[in-house]
């Protein structure tokens, strides 16, 4: 059974994953607006991943015999003034996701709560990637300053990005990435 301070932290984490997709999916609507279709795929795509991991904090909440109580979402900004602008923004929440993680672990760290501190770890290896691929597409940006062929090619490798199933995680158990 978990203890009640670490599933209202872990409540608090899932609420801030599904943030993390509505705050995506308003690029996603912002590139799609812009006609740069490739980036929008990128942006629906890492929404799909950030609800897979919502429901993989979910799915653990309830194995632990837990009580998932949901919150409200933040309503998110609409428009960026450019694709840099959007992914220096992404960068930076994904930093600030890293912290909550950081958080949780010392959290489960004081409360001897070893399952939530390893199921955690995934999380923290997890925002390695995650930082590291914004941060990329950052670099990219600023390195082409502007070029419209530039942003064209950039365009085009974003939308080979295929669509995660967030259906497998609501159908799994904790292990449902
Ligand atoms: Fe983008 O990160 Fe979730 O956890």
């Amino acid at each position: 059974m978990i203890k009640k301070n670490v599933q209202d932290a872990l409540n608090n984490q899932i609420m801030e994953e599904f943030n993390s997709a509505y705050l995506y999916l308003a690029m996603a609507a912002d590139f799609e607006e812009k006609k740069l279709k490739g980036f929008s795929t990128w942006m629906k795509a890492q929404a799909g991943e950030e609800m897979i991991h919502a429901m993989k904090l979910y799915n653990f909440v309830n194995d632990r015999d837990g009580k998932v109580e949901l919150q409200g979402l933040d309503k998110p900004q609409a428009t960026w003034k450019d694709p840099l602008e959007a992914f220096k923004s992404a960068y930076n929440h994904e930093q600030y996701i890293t912290g909550c993680f950081n958080d949780l672990i010392k959290r489960a760290r004081e409360e001897i709560d070893t399952a939530t501190e390893i199921m955690l770890q995934w999380f923290v290896m997890e925002q390695v990637e995650e930082e590291a691929a914004a941060g990329e597409i950052v670099q990219k940006l600023e390195m082409m300053g502007g070029s419209k062929e530039g942003l064209y090619l950039l365009d085009q490798e974003l939308g080979t990005r295929t669509l995660p199933s967030p259906g497998l995680a609501v159908a799994g158990g904790a292990e449902g990435e």
